[in-house]
Formats: structure tokens, sequence, C-alpha cells
């Protein structure tokens, strides 16, 4: 690893941001490659409010597919390694996913920041109170809180919409030494533009691991191309000698 003025054993605060590509490897559909989900869904129809709004059935439907989809996938090698790595460093880990799986929770890890909101959550429109919710959400769905209906919609955050805790994750950005961005093609915000912020205030080495080179490649100190599954684990290893 180069570490420039960084060496291993001088990081105490990692945060790993992670996207789609660090859960292809248990058969998540990513969204931006062949097959993958806006392929067979435009994101005009299913992740904006608007879309809730015009075809609320369509848009529950989508979430309820790729809700019912975790009960067969598990977390893979790099979920597993990531959740080892926070239960063995000797510092500080946080991930921040743009990931609405629970796979970086059932690979081990417990300080993770769901940024673009959980599959496995719904929020009501009245009450504005938010519940884990298994099964499919309709609009039939009665809110457990105030009871209205229809009222519940995923707790996802569209296109427009604000992402979850970003005061927590700037500041952590801030705080941070080593920033590690893991299966994301840097192209959505404010996720994407996250590199930058780091290598603004200028004292994190930072590293890219994905497939291939994402929009934000040229941002990182390294970059570690293939997959998740092999190179996150060996990354973990460096981290733990
Ligand atoms: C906001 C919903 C502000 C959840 C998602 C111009 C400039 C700046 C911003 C904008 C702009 N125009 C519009 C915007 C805003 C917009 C945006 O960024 N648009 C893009 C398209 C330009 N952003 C927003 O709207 C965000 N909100 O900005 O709010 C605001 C301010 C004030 C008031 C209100 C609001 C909200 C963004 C969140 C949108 N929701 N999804 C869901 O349905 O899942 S985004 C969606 O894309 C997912 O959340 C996903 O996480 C995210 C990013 O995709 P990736 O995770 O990177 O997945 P992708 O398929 O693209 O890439 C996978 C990568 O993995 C690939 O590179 C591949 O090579 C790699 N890979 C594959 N296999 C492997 C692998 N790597 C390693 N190993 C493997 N095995």
């Amino acid at each position: 690893m180069c570490q420039k003025e960084n060496t291993v054993a001088s990081y105490k605060n990692i945060v790993v941001l992670t996207g789609a590509g660090v859960s292809a490897e248990s058969g998540v559909a990513t969204f931006r490659e062949n097959g993958g989900l806006w392929e067979q869904h435009r994101v005009e129809d299913v992740a904006t409010p608007e879309a809730f709004a015009r075809d609320p059935d369509m848009v529950q439907s989508f979430y309820n597919m790729r809700r019912a989809q975790l009960a067969s996938v598990g977390p893979n090698a790099a979920h597993s390694a990531l959740g080892l790595l926070e239960k063995k460093f000797d510092g500080h880990v946080t991930v921040v996913t743009q990931n609405v799986d629970n796979l970086h929770e059932r690979g081990g890890s417990s300080t993770v920041i769901h940024m673009h909101g959980e599959l496995t959550k719904v929020r009501c429109s009245y009450c504005r109170n938010v519940f884990e919710w298994q099964g499919d959400c309709t609009q039939a769905s009665r809110c457990p809180g105030c009871f209205n209906q229809p009222a519940l919609r995923p707790h996802i955050v569209w296109f427009g919409e604000m992402p979850f805790e970003m005061d927590r994750i700037e500041s952590l950005l801030r705080a941070c030494d080593l920033f590690i961005s893991i299966g994301t093609s840097g192209s959505v915000y404010p996720a994407a533009g996250f590199v930058s912020l780091v290598r603004s205030i200028g004292h994190a080495h930072t590293i890219e691991v994905n497939l291939e080179p994402s929009d934000g490649a040229s941002y990182f100190a390294e970059t570690r191309h293939g997959k998740a599954g092999s190179l996150v684990p060996l990354l973990v290893d460096e981290l733990l000698v």
C-alpha cells in the first residue's frame, strides 16, 4: 500500500464508502451495468418522489421485489472483511453505504450509515415515523403508528431528496485519515463528491477499490481494480497487520 505520509500503524479513523459493487458478488444487481436495475427500470419511473406520486404501486413493487430478494442473498467476503476490520482495528471504522440492503450488518459491521435509506424500513407520510418492514408494502398497508392508510413509503432516498445523516458523514470525512471507496461508479452525488472533500482537507490517504476505474478514480491516491470479494479481504489484512 502506498502510504505517502501515513503508515498503516498511524491510521486511527477509517471511513469506507460503499456502493452496489460491494454487494454484486452476493447476487444483488448493481444499477448501471449490463442487466443492472436501471436497465430494467427508468430512474424517473421508480426512484423519484414524482414517480411515487404518479404510480405508487409500481414504485412499491420495485422495492418489494428487492426487499424480497434479501432473503435469498447473503454477505460476501467483502462484507465479512469489513466486519472483521471494525472488530479488530485499533481505531474507528465507519461504513457509509449508498446501498439499501442489509448485507454490511449481516457481514458483521455495526457502525453503518445508510445514506440512501434501507429496504427493510418504511416511513409514514403522516406521522413521519420509520418502521422495520419485512414483507410487501402496498397502498393498502396501514401505518402501525397512526393507523392511516395509504400512508407508507419505502424509507429510501430518491433523486432530488436529501440523503440521510449528511452532517455526521461530513464530520467523519473531515476527521478521517483513511478513506476507502468500494464498488461505486462515482456517478451519484453527494456520495461521488466525498473523495474531493477528503482530498481538500489534505491529511487522509484515499483508496478506490472497484471492478474498473470509477468516474472519480483520478481523485484517489491509490486505486485497486478487481472484485471486491477478492481485494477487500487483502486490504483488510494489510490494515490489521
Ligand atoms: C441530492 C435510491 C440534494 C435507492 C439512489 C449534477 C451534479 C451534482 C448532483 C446532481 C446533478 N444532477 C442531479 C444531481 C443530484 C442527484 C445526482 O447525483 N444525480 C446523478 C445521476 C447526476 N443526486 C440526488 O438527487 C441525491 N440528492 O443531491 O439532494 C438536495 C439538496 C437540497 C434539498 C434536497 C436535495 C440523492 C441521490 C440518491 C438517489 N437514490 N437510489 C435505491 O433505489 O437503491 S441512487 C443509486 O445510485 C443507489 O443508491 C446507488 O447506491 C447509487 C450509486 O450507484 P452505485 O452504488 O455506484 O452503483 P452503480 O451500479 O452505479 O456502480 C456499481 C459499481 O460497482 C460499478 O463501478 C462497477 O464497476 C462496480 N462493481 C461491480 N461489481 C463489482 C464492482 N466493484 C467491485 N467488485 C465487484 N464485484
